[in-house]
């Protein structure tokens, strides 16, 4: 039993532990104790609640009227993400995802369910546009938790998916474009235009907690654009992209992979809870972990990143958070006052 003093006590050496907490995190109260299924105070934060990175925006309110109407966690979140990665003009994930350098789209994904402790994954997944689901057959069918490549496709036909082309007219002339451009002494003429190409929002990550206290993660995407064939990133990775432990909380990630494998980011920040860090506090920590971890090359000037990443967190009693490197990302939120954008905690204002 963990009595109020005790509450009191590692209240306050979990403030001290903490350095600076920018972005305005400083507001919220760390958790009392990682054994407490529901924190003192957290009758402010209602359950169900869904988080997604911004894209989600649709797909939370989905997610959040399967859960309230009994849907499984998992299920309800992953219906939340199908969204995404069949529209064709999300060109982060799914169906219209942008291509591998090769201009071919290769998807990752992977999911955790907490009440059965179980994950799955994909990698490199070719012709199939929910690798949502397909993340899901392999933790609900296999003995394995990652497939990549031409065995997560074959894994996927045998399991029913249907196999159609990704490459969306759009994408491929942003993939026609972006190799033209790559050097102005081969034989690619540039397109005779000044035509932008718009990197959409990127990957889609979405975390639930149920009214039980049942939570599960799942984070899916094309990885990023023009990548080096074979190329995975942190989203299929269990512990980078998303991670989920049913006594403490969820937590998954947008933005460089490169970045977050290096720091375990999804489990860190599920950690950071444990040990008593309200959401927001605990993604800013991940993303000072994740700034001590950045090579000196893709360090500004200033040293800071030249890169963005943002994390989202919830934890088991309803509370919720999303921190960002840079000031302006929002994310979605849908609980019982409905769907709506927040804005992520950071580390560094815009424009300093
Ligand atoms: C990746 N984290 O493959 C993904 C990409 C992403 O915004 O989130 N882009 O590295």
């Amino acid at each position: 039993m963990t009595t109020r003093r005790d509450f009191l006590t590692s209240t306050a050496a979990a403030a001290a532990a903490l350095s600076v907490l920018p972005g305005g995190a400083q507001g919220e109260t760390p958790v009392a104790s990682p054994a407490l299924p529901v924190a003192p105070g957290a009758e402010l934060a209602p359950r169900p609640v869904v988080i997604s990175s911004g894209n989600g925006i649709r797909g939370v309110k989905v997610a959040y009227d399967q859960i309230v109407r009994g849907t499984d966690t998992l299920d309800a979140i992953i219906a939340g993400i199908n969204i995404q990665e069949l529209d064709p003009d999300d060109q982060s994930v799914g169906l219209g995802g942008f291509p591998n350098a090769d201009g071919v789209v290769q998807l990752d994904a992977s999911c955790m369910h907490g009440p059965t402790k179980r994950a799955g994954a994909v990698g490199c997944l070719e012709d199939i546009a929910t690798p949502s689901l397909v993340a899901k057959a392999v933790m609900d069918y296999t003995d394995h938790i990652m497939l990549v490549g031409a065995g997560a496709k074959r894994f996927a036909l045998d399991m029913g998916f249907r196999s159609q082309p990704l490459l969306t007219e759009k994408t491929r002339q942003d993939w026609l474009r972006w190799k033209a451009r790559l050097n102005p002494n081969d034989f690619w003429l540039d397109h005779d235009d000044d035509v932008k190409i718009k990197f959409s929002t990127g990957t889609i990550n979405m975390n639930a907690v149920n009214a039980k206290g049942e939570i599960s993660s799942c984070t899916s995407t094309s990885g990023m654009a023009w990548k080096i064939p074979g190329r995975l990133g942190d989203s299929p990775i269990v512990g980078a992209g998303q991670y989920c432990d049913n006594e403490v909380g969820a937590a998954g990630s947008t933005g460089r992979g490169e970045a977050n494998i290096k720091v375990c980011g999804g489990f860190l920040t599920v950690e950071h809870m444990r040990q008593g860090m309200a959401p927001a506090q605990a993604v800013l920590k991940t993303l000072e972990r994740l700034v001590a971890m950045t090579e000196s090359r893709l360090l500004r000037p200033d040293g800071r990143p030249n890169f963005d990443i943002q994390f989202y967190a919830v934890a088991k009693d309803g509370r919720y958070a999303a921190g960002s490197l840079y000031e302006g990302a929002d994310f979605a939120v849908c609980d019982e006052k409905g769907p709506r954008l927040e804005t992520c905690v950071f580390l560094y204002p815009r424009g300093r």
